[in-house]
């Protein structure tokens, strides 16, 4: 179960967010905050608490935690943005996770290695770690070794595609997996029950399971539905905003 979130209000930069789909468009200001409050209020109702962050203007990408650090049971593992425009957000974080870890808990991705924690995903005390554009091998060594350390486990899985190997691929725990393109059919994961997302519902593969409720994208019906179906309780929130920038669910918010 999860007790804790972390989330950072969006800047007005947030139009200059790092994009592969302009053809979307800019995000509209006013509606990602409101999605990004319903959002939070979609946290909440899980049960966990939310700490929510000031905006930063000078990084235009910051609202999408997720990427900063990787936050377990046992430790927190601060990254290290492949995105030059990202590099600092990290660093930016370590104070608030400071008031979850004591500092022996707490280990560093550095330099040449990089990691995105939109690369990362847990399943129990393992983690898979997408070796992508954003976190290369060295990021992997050593976000391998603090893993380790404090007793976790952690697999390698190469990306072709996607941004972030959660861009594709969730755990909804229960061993039920969602799963789109290049992951449906990977060796990594035939242990797991999946639910198949159809490539027209791809952004869709990006879900969240917070204590027992699964956050589901409005507007990726064959997804929600599969879900439910799952035995799932289920909240719709929308986040057509976040999607103009490559930010599914996951990305905005730090749960642990
Ligand atoms: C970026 O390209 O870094 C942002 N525009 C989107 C980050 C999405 N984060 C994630 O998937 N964890």
């Amino acid at each position: 179960m999860f007790k804790n979130v972390i989330v950072r209000r969006p800047g007005k930069s947030l139009i200059e967010g790092i994009t592969s789909a302009p053809e979307l468009g800019k995000p509209d200001y006013e509606l990602a905050l409101k999605q990004h409050d319903d959002y939070i209020k979609a946290l909440e109702s899980c049960g966990v608490e939310v700490t929510v962050l000031e905006s930063l203007e000078e990084y235009p990408d910051s609202c999408f935690v997720e990427d900063t650090a990787v936050l377990t049971p046992r430790c927190a593992i601060i990254s290290n943005p492949g995105a030059d425009t990202r590099r600092g957000e990290s660093a930016l974080m370590v104070d608030t996770i400071k008031k979850f870890y004591t500092d022996e808990q707490i280990e560093y991705i550095k330099s040449p290695g990089t990691m995105e924690g939109g690369d990362v995903m847990m399943v129990g005390d393992h983690f898979y770690i997408g070796l992508s554009a954003r976190t290369n091998e060295e990021g992997c060594r050593q976000f391998k070794e603090a893993l380790e350390k404090h007793g976790h486990t952690c697999s390698v899985v190469p990306l072709e595609k996607v941004l972030h190997l959660k861009t594709g691929v969730n755990y909804i725990e229960n061993n039920n997996m969602l799963v789109s393109g290049e992951f449906i059919e990977k060796e990594d994961f035939k242990s797991f029950s999946k639910l198949i997302v159809p490539e027209s519902e791809a952004y869709g593969a990006n879900c969240i399971w917070v204590n027992d409720t699964v956050i589901v994208p409005l507007g990726y019906p064959v997804v929600e539905k599969s879900i439910r179906e799952a035995g799932y309780n289920v909240i719709v929130t929308d986040t057509s905003e976040y999607r103009k920038l490559d930010g599914g669910l996951s990305c905005l918010s730090l749960r642990f």
